[in-house]
């Protein structure tokens, strides 16, 4: 197969999206071997190769037409998109899906001894950040009018070092925040890893694949929480039966040879099954009941 016909993909060479990236692509049947260079991991069989860049560089990329697609975090996403607007240029990449991992937010943090009421309290200030026009775009939407002081790391500690008042950065659990004396009071953006694609059309034997690769990332989505579920039930409790499967559609109902009055019941529940359900369905009549894990789904 000729190299332009291969789907290229961006993903984070290391950090804490690599595992999360990789896995996914996996799950949606790729296997790969991995170049010596260590930036790129070759499709073995299907049309699709994996490049191993650093996350900041994977919207450019798409932008510059050197991948289809990437998955990155939404606000690496967001700041190149309102970075390109600033500058005129029109951002090349569409956000398909959200991929469930890499969830943190972008906050707004104060040293502890900060008296904050409201947003206006951060009006006349210097905040801190690394995502100076995710925080420009906020503070305008806003109305407030504080100065942006643009870091490129170490963000947490501009307070501290009088290089700003306030801090806005990434958090996830906010042990960061609280070992250097911050307390987060409001967020700017909620964030996850997301897919992005080029809006350029593809030759039409690499769209097939990415449309394919597509439906494959929304059936691992849809697997990660769901159970097969199979029991026994007396008819006549079918509809409380019914009721406390967790999201389950429409349950297959089979008769059960010589009984007539007891059927099996086949369901797949979006959600996961805990041991309280089952003790519950089994208040209702249930019997046989097994719980399975679904490898696979394709809608
Ligand atoms: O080398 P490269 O540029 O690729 O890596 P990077 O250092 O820029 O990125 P990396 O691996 O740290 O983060 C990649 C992406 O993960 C980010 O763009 C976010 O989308 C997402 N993510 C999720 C996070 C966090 N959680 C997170 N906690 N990114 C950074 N952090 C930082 C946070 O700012 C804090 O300083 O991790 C620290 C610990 O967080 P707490 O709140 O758990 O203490
Ligand atoms: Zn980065």
């Amino acid at each position: 197969m000729d190299k332009e016909a291969r789907l290229r993909v961006a993903i984070q060479k290391t950090g804490r999206l690599t595992d999360h990236s990789l896995d996914l692509l996996v799950r949606c049947g790729l296997k790969y071997s991995r170049g010596k260079d260590q930036l790129l991991c070759y499709g073995e069989n299907m049309p699709l190769d994996v490049l191993l860049m650093r996350d900041d560089d994977i919207p450019d990329l798409i932008q510059e037409d050197v991948c289809d697609l990437g998955i990155v975090g939404l606000n690496v996403v967001e700041e190149k998109r309102l970075g390109f607007l600033a500058r005129n240029v029109a951002p090349l990449f569409e956000q398909l899906q959200a991929l469930d991992f890499g969830r943190c937010r972008l906050a707004i943090a104060v040293p502890d001894a900060f008296r904050w009421e409201s947003i206006e309290s951060l009006q006349g200030l210097r905040i801190a950040t690394t995502y100076p026009n995710l925080l420009g775009d906020w503070l305008r939407r806003v109305g407030v009018a504080a100065e942006v002081v643009t870091l490129s790391g170490a963000v947490e500690i501009a307070p501290r070092l009088g290089r700003a008042d306030v801090i806005c950065d990434l958090v996830s659990t906010g042990s960061t925040l609280t070992a250097n004396h911050l307390r987060e009071v409001v967020t700017v953006l909620e964030s996850q890893a997301v897919l992005i694609r080029t809006p350029v059309p593809l030759p039409a034997a690499k769209e097939t694949w990415l449309q394919r690769m597509l439906l494959r990332i929304d059936g691992v989505q849809q697997v990660k929480e769901s159970k097969y579920i199979l029991l026994h039930a007396p008819r006549a409790a079918l509809p409380e039966i019914r009721r406390l499967l967790p999201g389950s559609e429409s349950p297959t109902i089979i008769p059960l040879e010589g009984t007539p009055d007891k059927v099996a019941v086949h369901a797949v529940c979006r959600e996961n099954v805990f041991w309280e359900t089952l003790e519950s369905l089994k208040a209702a009549g249930a019997t046989a009941l097994l719980v399975l894990p679904v490898e696979k789904m394709l809608a």
